[in-house]
């Protein structure tokens, strides 16, 4: 038993971390345009208004807005089945809140979308990938406000119609139980970080933020009907960032919120998307914290009429959960916890455990049986140039060989899995902290954490590697 045939080998990137142009073609501000770059390992920071002087990652990206062609062709070259990107909602809609769609930003994707088509490459388009535009954030403190689903629905269902003839998977939100996090409020709900929200005097707290994310399954639910009214044929799916947790020792106690953890940041946000109901265990979580979601007539019915089609996630590491205090801690993608005695690190202190990637997909399959498709995984690194010019990132593709054996199990065990794109396959602006230098691309980009450097694309050892897992359906590793 190995991979199917049809598998969907491919990469992902996101609009924000690629384009750059984030004022051309009539772009309103993202969320993600008010973020500068942060330290090793710590978090971006947010300024509210653009300054002078300041460095903002997001604004010219590795310019693919110009460099597409280039870089589609690069991807070809690896034998991409699929790419996975995103539209950048404010390119569509510069405010978020107009009726009609800016034709300037729909015109840029109709490009892109047709460039991979010409070369056969599958678009997996993702609706919001961490870019919200300003507009919203300011005017309705983004989905605190139940008017937001409205305009999140007008934009998709505008590009579900735009693209119904060419691009069959979708993403409605990027890592969408980053919204259970505190963190997460600005990046996947546009709650304003500063509490300054003119209209709406709501306080950045536990009730706002689970508020908002009902509202967020509420328009995630409402674009997948309307999107397969528009065509039967799409398929539609959640995106989860899976912080696969180990108890850190069997101590009942470990185990015990290890569990809990697992269901607060992990299926909570799935279970609602893929069966359409919130799990009984949470609804009496938010009752011991004094969270009342304030529901409308029908939000239930639409919950269950809207599930996704299938399951997609992000997988770079997992983390280990205890109540003891005083153990030894390790970064992580999004959260961090305690560190695993068994399992090395990356340079930016992600543990890497491929075993936990065959884990997850059984966990995952066993509670939802759907299809699922792994659409980010990889490593981030601080690549050498030789002076040849050449890059050998021998630990990337010992990471990625380690990662597609562990899926390999997963399928040979029974697992319905259908595709993966690997997270960055063109160096990019790293999500967490805003740095260049944190790469996990197969395409190096000569781009420093400052935004200087010539954006020459060139390839990594890993280039050739890939390109022979995919043209031998993941056998030749
Ligand atoms: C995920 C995001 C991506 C991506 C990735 C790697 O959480 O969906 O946008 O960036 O993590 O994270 P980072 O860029 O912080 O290394």
């Amino acid at each position: 038993m190995s991979f199917k045939e049809n598998f969907l080998w491919g990469g992902a990137i996101a609009a924000n971390q690629a384009e750059g142009a984030y004022n051309v073609g009539g772009k309103g501000l993202s969320v993600a345009d008010l973020k500068t770059v942060g330290g090793n390992g710590k978090e971006r920071m947010f300024t509210p208004t653009i300054e002078e002087g300041v460095y903002y990652p997001s604004h010219n990206a590795i310019r693919f807005y110009d460099n597409y062609k280039e870089d589609i062709a690069l991807f070809a070259e690896m034998g991409f089945k699929v790419l996975r990107t995103s539209i950048n909602w404010s390119r569509i809609f510069p405010q978020g809140d107009e009726e009609l769609p800016n034709e300037e930003g729909l015109k840029f994707y109709d490009n892109v979308i047709d460039e991979l088509l010409a070369h056969g490459i599958e678009p997996l388009i993702t609706l919001s990938h961490f870019e919200i535009p300003v507009g919203l954030m300011e005017k309705y403190n983004g989905f605190a406000d139940r008017r937001t689903i409205d305009f999140y629905v007008n934009y998709a269902t505008t590009v579900f119609e735009r693209y119904k003839e060419k691009v069959k998977y979708w993403i409605t939100f990027n890592e969408l139980n980053f919204g259970t996090m505190s963190h997460g409020e600005l990046t996947v709900l546009g709650i304003h970080p500063h509490g300054k929200y003119p209209l709406h005097k709501m306080p950045n707290d536990e009730k706002t933020r689970f508020q908002a994310l009902h509202h967020t399954f509420i328009a995630s639910a409402k674009a997948v009907i309307a999107g397969h009214k528009i065509n039967p044929e799409f398929k539609i799916g959640c995106m989860i960032a899976h912080l696969s947790m180990y108890p850190l020792t069997p101590a009942p106690a470990d185990v015990l919120q290890c569990k809990e953890y697992d269901l607060l940041v992990n299926k909570f946000v799935g279970d609602v998307q893929v069966k359409g109901e919130y799990p009984p265990l949470i609804k009496r979580y938010f009752e011991s914290k004094g969270i009342e979601i304030q529901m409308e007539a029908g939000d239930l019915e639409l919950l269950k009429s809207g599930v996704v089609d299938m399951y997609k996630f992000s997988y770079y590491m997992t983390l280990c959960v205890t109540t003891q205090n005083g153990a030894e801690a390790s970064m992580g993608n999004l959260m961090g916890g305690a560190k695993n005695p068994y399992l090395e690190s990356s340079e930016w202190g992600w543990q890497v455990d491929p075993t936990g990637l065959t884990f997850t997909l059984l966990d995952l399959y066993d509670r939802y049986q759907v299809p699922l498709m792994v659409v980010e995984n990889g490593l981030g690194a601080d690549d050498k140039v030789e002076e040849n010019g050449a890059i050998h990132d021998d630990y990337r593709i010992e990471y990625m060989r380690k990662h597609v054996l562990a899926m390999k199990e997963a399928v040979e065990k029974g697992v319905d899995l259908i595709g993966y794109t690997m997270w960055g396959p063109i160096d990019l602006i790293s999500a967490g902290t805003g740095e260049m230098k944190k790469r996990y691309g197969f395409i190096y980009v000569d781009m420093n954490n400052d935004g200087t450097g010539s954006l020459k694309r060139s390839k990594k050892d890993s280039f050739d590697w890939y390109k022979k897992v995919i043209a031998s359906n993941g056998e030749e590793l």
